[in-house]
């Protein structure tokens, strides 16, 4: 908390380290209010840097410093200054030297979650990006790799399992008191955002894994006593994880054991601590009676994704924090190939791009625009985003579809190779994707620095008579803040040309030129092609796969649409065909333009919807994607200006209608045909059977409220797994209707001691898409079921408010957004990494009309105006006003 205007960080000022750390020795003696932390730093200079006078500079955050000496000596009061931020030693030895240095934290008063807090009574640590000098004295930067042994101690009935990153190497009672220690070593040298540490009660679950090479590793999950039989998805899907890293990329885990903690407060999803990840306990614990299968989905990535982070991210890590896509979009990248092997590799396909839809291109669209590798941060909290993970994870996906599988793994071999024990950079990446490929990556590397969705104008036609297919593609990205010019990408596009029989031509281009695949690489402004040889005139498919993370605009007909959704060879290109054809019609009756047209449009896409449900070629899962309309959220974003949600929920919800109406029969006999009574089972095909199954109901809820309501609220009461009772309560959950009310209570009062359930309860009772309803929704964070102290309960009740209610979040007289400041203005000081995560809802207000433009800004303005708002709230109301 500051009151003057906080320095941003800029990528141009990196500077390498005056001083490395090459061994700490933390000692750490737990208690609750008064946690003594000692610190032996073996500490020298930087050869890189050369021989100068710098002083030794340690970070440091609430915490109070006790003692301090340099080589066995206290040091003086005048050889340091200490003030809120840091520790200054003026002139250290110039030969290298040991500074122990003692401090004293709070666990119990930590509510931001960032450093070493208690979790329900389990201490644990929170490290990435800055949380280690909220725990002692350090230089905290990721381009400092240190090796740690680590000892704690406390009393054994306050925290009889101690745990912290590496090996356990010894551990005892202390004789004549009530306390125990266990001494923990870390091999691996690492930064100390990979630090952590675990103290409390807790259970256990074990399992084992032998390496490719034959070693074995002892697997521990740990839980709250009485949850272990939630654990089982969790260590199957490690088992997965590290089975999959193998095979698809020759690595090994490197350590004897590997441990898991699930804690219930939690900043965000889970932390990948050098062999000590972390976890939120979301993803860890799941029975088929209280998780979903979203649930179970999650589960598998987040335990893939941290896993995964061992070599991408602890054994190569980033230089500094503008790296961060480094580790966190190409890991991404890996859990969403593992997630795509273990289930449809389309389905995958498409929940990733609707992902990338709804938070990643409204972030690119608006004041919170950043490039994947930011250029200035005020606080690096606020860059865990979308466009760092999820349009990072496309730009790697990018360079796997120029490559080809083949090269892109050697190019990852020579990665883990050259820079495995290395804080790398963007540069060093790319580097060996062009060393390994003999490709120049000049142009592409523009991904990295250049924000905005690329948008794409195609216009093709078919030249009958020299029998040639001829495409224009224009790309133009518009501008950002802080970028008004940009340059053409390096943009890999997959394309296909469906014949009248449904099959893909050969693609060949005019004068010979070589195609990689069907990829056509854009590389300029403007870029026409010729395939020759077309004997008949075909359909474009544009951007098969979803092969560039880029908007479309394209001269493609409602017929061309429809053929594709019931023709395309690529499974995503269907479900996309879809989508757009939904898109343009909502479009056009949100706008008011043509209705006549979007009633004969309705019918089409229902006939076209009968097709493929017949179609014994597409799987459940994907059915049940199929029969989603894009959100509410997307048609926003399509829209761009004047954006009037509640149009946009009444057009989409009578276009549900409309489908739901014309499919019944099909629908009706789907719902009953899909029943089933045996286990459940998560795996995709059960999964996608349910899915369906709901998205079934969904459609014929729309049709007819009183038919569809009577027909959710029995699916609820014949619910026997959390998926299904959860998918009727998410129809009921936007009924303005007495079974709504009901569902919600009995729901409610069967799991009201389970709070992953009742997450699930908040979350459901914040969807009502009623404005004369936004008062009860307010009242519940007064129920003693909410607490502004735990992320989850607001993500769950305000985080699902402001984006999937979009009716009642952007309330005409601003009731919702007061709601949603009030809320950010009362978490701030308790937890501003939550409070600045909430505050981003706002990000796309200017695009809305100007009355709720207004009452945005009016209630952006509050926010500003509050006295010592944090640096991360600050930041990204600042921008999200500029
Ligand atoms: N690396 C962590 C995220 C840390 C967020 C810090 N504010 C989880 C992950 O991406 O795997
Ligand atoms: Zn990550």
């Amino acid at each position: 908390m500051r009151t003057e205007a906080p320095r941003p960080v800029r990528l141009a000022d990196y500077r390498p380290p005056p001083y490395l750390i090459d061994t700490v020795m933390l000692d750490v003696r737990l208690a609750p209010q008064n946690t003594r932390v000692t610190s032996g730093l073996s500490v020298r200079r930087n050869p890189a840097v050369g021989a100068s006078a710098d002083p030794l500079v340690l970070d440091g955050e609430g915490i109070e410093l006790v003692s301090l000496s340099l080589d066995g000596q206290a040091l003086a009061g005048d050889a340091f200054t200490v003030d809120d931020e840091r520790l200054v030693i003026a002139r250290p030895p110039t030969t290298p030297f040991t500074l122990v240095v003692e401090t004293a934290c709070n666990p119990d008063t930590n509510t931001g979650l960032s450093g070493l807090y208690r979790s329900n009574g389990v201490y644990c640590t929170q490290c990435e990006a800055e949380g280690f000098r909220r725990i002692t004295y350090y230089i905290d930067r990721p381009d400092v790799l240190a090796r740690f042994t680590t000892r704690i101690e406390a009393r054994r009935s306050d925290a009889p399992i101690l745990l912290s990153n590496g090996n356990l190497v010894e551990q005892g009672d202390i004789p004549g008191t009530e306390r125990h220690y266990a001494v923990w070593h870390d091999p691996f040298p690492k930064p100390s955002y990979l630090f952590a540490l675990v103290g409390g009660e807790l259970a256990c679950v074990e399992d084992t894994f032998v390496t490719m090479s034959g070693r074995n590793v002892a697997l521990r999950i740990y839980v709250e006593p009485g949850k272990e039989d939630r654990c089982g998805y969790a260590m199957d899907a490690l088992k997965r994880a590290m089975a999959w890293d193998e095979q698809r990329y020759g690595r090994e885990y490197d350590l004897d054991v590997f441990m898991i903690v699930a804690v219930s407060d939690f900043n965000m999803g889970a932390m990948e601590n050098k062999g000590l990840n972390i976890f939120n306990d979301k993803y860890i614990l799941a029975r088929p009676d209280t998780a979903t299968d979203v649930d179970y989905a999650n589960i598998e990535a987040i335990i893939a994704h941290e896993y995964f982070h061992n070599w991408t991210g602890n054994r190569i890590t980033c230089r500094d924090w503008f790296q961060l896509c480094l580790k966190e979009g190409l890991t991404v990248f890996r859990d969403q190939e593992f997630s795509s092997d273990m289930r449809s590799r389309p389905v995958k396909r498409i929940a990733d791009v609707r992902l990338l839809r709804s938070h990643q291109f409204p972030e690119d669209a608006g004041p919170l625009a950043h490039p994947v590798r930011p250029s200035s941060y005020i606080e690096i909290n606020n860059f865990y985003t979308a466009t760092v993970y999820e349009k990072g994870a496309e730009i790697v996906r990018m360079l796997h579809i120029m490559l080809g599988e083949e090269v892109f793994r050697s190019a990852m071999d020579l990665y883990f190779d050259r820079h495995d024990g290395e804080a790398a950079t963007i540069e060093d990446f790319l580097k060996c994707m062009e060393d390994a490929s003999g490709r120049d990556l000049n142009r592409f590397r523009l991904w990295y620095s250049q924000a905005g969705t690329p948008q794409l104008a195609v216009s093709g036609r078919y030249v009958e008579p020299e029998g040639v297919y001829e495409m224009t593609v224009a790309q133009s990205t518009p501008p950002t803040p802080g970028q008004s010019r940009k340059s053409p990408l390096h943009i890999p596009l997959a394309v296909g040309l469906v014949g009248p029989d449904g099959r893909d031509m050969p693609l060949v281009l005019e004068g010979g030129r070589a195609l990689n695949g069907q990829i056509v690489e854009i590389t300029r402004r403007e870029t026409t092609l010729r395939f020759t040889g077309i004997d008949a005139r075909p359909v474009l498919s544009l951007n098969r796969n979803f092969s560039a993370p880029v908007k479309l605009a394209a001269n493609i007909s409602e017929d061309d649409l429809l053929f594709l959704v019931t023709h395309d060879s690529d499974p995503f290109n269907r479900w996309e065909a879809c989508q757009k054809y939904a898109t343009d019609l909502l479009v056009r009756a949100i706008g008011g333009r043509g209705a006549m047209t979007v009633a004969n449009s309705g019918k089409r896409l229902a006939d076209a919807l009968r097709i493929c449900l017949d179609d014994p070629s597409l799987d459940q899962a994907f059915l049940a994607q199929l029969l989603t309309l894009p959100s509410e959220t997307d048609l926003a974003a399509q829209i761009e200006e004047n954006v009037d949600p509640e149009a946009i929920h009444v057009a989409r919800e009578s276009l549900k209608a409309e489908l739901g109406q014309a499919l019944a029969p099909v629908l009706g006999a789907l719902y009953e045909q899909l029943a089933h009574d045996g286990p459940y089972s998560p795996d995709a095909a059960s999964a996608g059977r349910r899915a369906l199954r709901l998205a079934a109901l969904n459609l014929l809820a729309a049709a007819d409220a009183e038919s569809g309501t009577a027909l959710a609220f029995g699916h609820f009461r014949e619910a026997s797994n959390m998926t299904d009772t959860v998918g009727a309560l998410s129809v009921l959950a936007i009924l303005d209707r007495p079974e709504r009310t009901e569902a919600l209570q009995k729901f409610y009062h069967r799991h009201h001691d389970d709070p992953l359930v009742v997450d699930k309860w908040l979350a459901l009772s914040a969807m009502l898409p009623v404005p004369e309803k936004i008062d009860e929704i307010v009242a519940l964070t007064s129920h003693r079921a909410f607490s502004l102290e735990k992320p989850n309960k607001v993500r769950a009740l305000i985080g699902t408010f402001a984006s999937a209610n979009p009716v009642c979040f952007n309330e005409p007289a601003g009731r919702g957004y007061q709601f949603v400041a009030d809320t950010v203005i009362r978490l701030d000081p308790l937890n501003p990494q939550v409070a600045a995560r909430l505050a981003a809802a706002f990000k796309s207000w200017r695009s809305l009309e100007p009355a709720r433009r207004e009452q945005a800004r009016l209630a952006l303005e509050r926010i500003k105006t509050q006295d010592a708002l944090s640096r991360d709230t600050s930041e990204i109301v600042a921008k999200t006003l500029a």
